[in-house]
């Protein structure tokens, strides 16, 4: 073992999920060392433990882990589980952390950010519950990074990440596991299996589109192999270090082929993508594309027609900028609703308490208390279990749901690499503004409240404030301003856009037309365009 000594960086701070930055920023000398040692000094009482360490195949990734298998033998750690390649997709990493009562885990992901020698990479920590470290520990973390003087690291050989097995690393060991087993396994046990393998056999014909980046695997396993897919059902199936150029962000703008393959008449009739790391997905079905907050509204109101949720759910939640269409499921099912900020690791005390069962995220992320991770191929199996139980399509599924329970018409406007000054300097008016805003019109709409989301955490009493800008307009329509915590260059301004349509003869309207004048009364209230020079936003969803 030997300590190296080691200078700080000033940039480590952990966005929204985890430490985000360009490749090059990566490769600098000790910068992923000097993070990875700052984890291990953030925690405490880990000696002869276990720690997953996994992530979505992206260029870096390999050299990372080996770094990380050297650092955590010097640093006490009894063991290391690390999926094979490398490989593990968030949920199964969430999903192995807690089968096997690890300690915690390394995720070695930028998600849905491209990847590439230029591109993105990131780490993040898991707590012994499978999910993201609460801010508590990524501050204490940051903390640490803004004083690191050395770390520890074992002299060893490269450990062989292809072979499953164990092997002895200076006195720790490494056991490559199966990336895929278990997390198939796990969804075997929360749904009707064969009820989709008979939809699916009856001629359903039901694509997969896994970017090229980690759901590749188990889709084809799960798909293919376990529910009799035919061959070649998934697409892009195998990870590539750079997603094969693709930006695997499972959206309108980056899945479109997959969903023009679903809308063709011929075409397949239900199509899903995942994002780099497996937590996202897409749901499309024939003549449907389902926002991700109505599929979580959707999935709740369906829940008990999968095995694994046949006894109810005890609540849902959401983050705050996702639109409120679960919020009439839970208020119908009489059941809890929580409203917390952006990133998942907000959901994990109320899954924790078993306050929530379900949980989502307008930005195409669902999941629910089988791991403390957002699900991409989970949600993708609920829908196959609702439309196989329901023999309805997705497009009469939803339609109904509206009926019964009205529209949220809902999108989010992403300007994307905006110069950071501008972006602050946007947000910071919005603030100054916000007493004013109360009883104001535009149009004919009026304010009826305004402010900077805080969260009151309800299981352990945590505050978290600055989660986001909400104007309120009576009616229950609304507009949120936020900067993403996940981009790697410049600023990202999102806008989500809200209203509310309880007529059904009304729930046929184009999204963008529906919610023209609330898109118009943002950029009036913010200044967008005057702001940050831009016409329209750069992507769409
Ligand atoms: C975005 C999404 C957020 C999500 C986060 C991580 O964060 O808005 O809902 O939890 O990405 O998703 P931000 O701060 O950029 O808005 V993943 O799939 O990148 O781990
Ligand atoms: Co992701």
């Amino acid at each position: 073992m030997k300590t190296v000594s080691t200078t700080p960086y000033n940039d480590q701070k952990p966005g929204t999920s985890g430490l985000r930055k360009k490749v090059p920023v990566f490769q600098q000398p000790n910068y992923a060392e000097n993070f990875i040692q700052s984890i291990f000094d953030s925690l405490e009482g880990f000696e002869g433990k276990t720690l997953v360490i996994g992530g979505d195949g992206r260029y870096y990734n390999r050299e990372v882990i080996q770094k990380a298998l050297k650092m955590a033998a010097a640093s006490g750690f009894g063991k290391v589980m690390v999926g094979k390649g490398g490989i593990l997709s968030t949920p199964a990493a969430s999903h192995v952390i807690r089968k096997y009562g690890a300690f915690g885990g390394i995720v070695l992901s930028a998600s849905h950010n491209p990847g590439g020698p230029t591109e993105d990479f990131g780490i993040k920590y898991n707590i012994g519950n499978g999910g993201p470290a609460p801010e508590k520990i990524t501050d204490a973390i940051f903390a640490r990074t803004k004083v690191i003087d050395s770390y520890k690291i074992v002299d060893a050989d490269d450990v062989d990440l292809d072979a499953i097995g164990s092997v002895d690393l200076a006195g720790m060991t490494v056991e490559i596991i199966d990336p895929v087993a278990d997390y198939a396994d796990l969804m075997e046990t929360l749904f009707d299996f064969s009820a989709i393998r008979a939809l699916i056999g009856s001629g359903f014909r039901v694509v997969i589109d896994s970017m090229s980046a980690v759901t590749g695997p188990y889709a084809v396993e799960i798909l293919e192999k376990r529910l009799g897919a035919p061959q070649g059902s998934v697409r892009n199936a195998e990870p590539l270090p750079d997603f094969g150029h693709h930006h695997p962000d499972p959206n309108l703008v980056h899945a479109k082929e997959l969903y023009d393959d679903v809308m063709s008449a011929d075409g397949p009739d239900f199509g899903a993508a995942s994002d780099g790391d497996g937590d996202r997905n897409m749901v499309v079905g024939k003549g449907m594309f389902v926002t991700p907050s109505d599929s979580l509204a959707v999935i709740a109101a369906n829940a008990t027609l999968a095995p694994g949720y046949a006894g109810g759910i005890a609540g849902i939640a959401r983050s705050m900028p996702t639109s409120a269409a679960a919020d009439r499921v839970a208020e119908k099912l009489g059941i809890g609703m929580y409203e917390t900020p952006t990133g998942w690791k907000f959901f994990g005390n109320l899954l924790d308490a078993g306050k929530a069962t379900v949980c989502g995220e307008e930005s195409f992320g669902t999941g629910s208390n089988h791991v403390r991770e957002k699900d991409g191929l989970w949600a993708v199996l609920f829908w196959l279990n609702i439309i196989a139980a329901r023999k309805e399509g997705v497009k009469d599924i939803i339609t109904k749901h509206w009926a019964e329970f009205g529209r949220n018409y809902y999108s989010r406007h992403d300007y994307e690499e905006v110069d950071t000054d501008a972006a602050n300097g946007l947000m910071a008016n919005l603030r100054d503004k916000l007493a004013t805003l109360p009883g104001q019109r535009f149009g004919a709409l009026t304010v009826s409240t305004a402010d900077d989301f805080a969260y009151n955490d309800p299981v352990d009493g945590s505050v978290s404030k600055n989660q986001g800008i909400r104007v309120l307009f009576e009616g229950g329509s609304r507009v949120v301003f936020r900067l993403s915590g996940t981009g790697t260059s410049g600023a990202t301004l999102r806008v989500y856009v809200e209203r509310y349509e309880p007529d059904a003869a009304r729930h046929g309207i184009e999204t963008q037309e529906a919610l023209a004048d609330l898109i118009a009364v943002a950029d009036e209230i913010a200044e967008i365009k005057a702001r940050t020079g831009r016409d329209a936003p750069t992507v769409i969803t």
